[in-house]
């Protein structure tokens, strides 16, 4: 399946205000978003397996791939399309050796010398950022902007999606920078109604 990155959605039941994660996921998918991340803190083990399996069949049901972050393990159980992973989770290498050659890996970088190592260790895509200031990870660490964002993408050949403070203000900037995609939590979720936050979004990212 070709991987769509360019609206990439990003879950956080934190910031939906008691909203039904599936609901809202349901409203973003509607508008268009095009790959999905279930990302949840703050979550038991079985109670984030039971939420992937419902979300699973909800995102793939609009023929879209379901990335899980961090848990290998329940990537695997639900057999989702892919998994996420950072700097302090379980090694890229090890990922894809579990996972196989046919599972997505995502792999987040801040600077040009993650984003080489994960070019060479089996990533499929990056997650460059932030970007920009974030109310959405508290450890995000400080901004990259938009210049080192281009010297990312430039200095790999797989594809590169920005993250952290990207919304409709700035998402012709973030593009400028070659991107295949934009990350967001907040723009979307954060948004009371959700499916008109992803057309505008993916309209903007579309234009031009
Ligand atoms: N990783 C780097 S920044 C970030 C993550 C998960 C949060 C992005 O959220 P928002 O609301 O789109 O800034
Ligand atoms: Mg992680």
């Amino acid at each position: 399946m070709a991987i769509d990155y360019s609206v990439y959605l990003v879950t956080d039941r934190g910031i939906l205000d008691g909203r039904d994660l599936l609901k809202a996921v349901e409203a973003a998918l509607i508008g268009g978003t095009s790959l999905i991340q279930l990302r949840e803190k703050d979550i038991s083990s079985r109670d984030f397996y039971d939420l992937a399996v419902k979300m699973k069949d909800l995102v793939n049901a609009h023929n879209v791939p379901l990335i899980i972050n961090d848990r290998l393990d329940i990537a695997l159980a639900v057999d989702a399309d892919g998994l996420h992973i950072g700097q302090d989770d379980i090694p890229l290498g090890i990922a894809r050796a579990i996972m196989g050659p046919d599972k997505i890996i995502g792999y987040s970088v801040s600077n040009l010398e993650q984003a080489q190592y994960g070019e060479e260790n089996g990533a499929d895509y990056l997650g460059a950022g932030p970007v920009y200031a974030t109310g959405s990870k508290a450890d995000a660490g400080m901004p990259i902007g938009p210049h080192n964002l281009k010297t990312i993408k430039d200095s790999v050949s797989i594809p590169v999606v920005a993250i952290g403070g990207v919304g409709m203000a700035n998402i012709n900037e973030v593009k400028q920078a070659g991107v295949d995609g934009i990350s967001v939590i907040s723009a979307i979720l954060g948004r009371q109604d959700i499916t008109e936050a992803a057309k505008t979004i993916t309209a903007i990212w579309k234009a031009k």
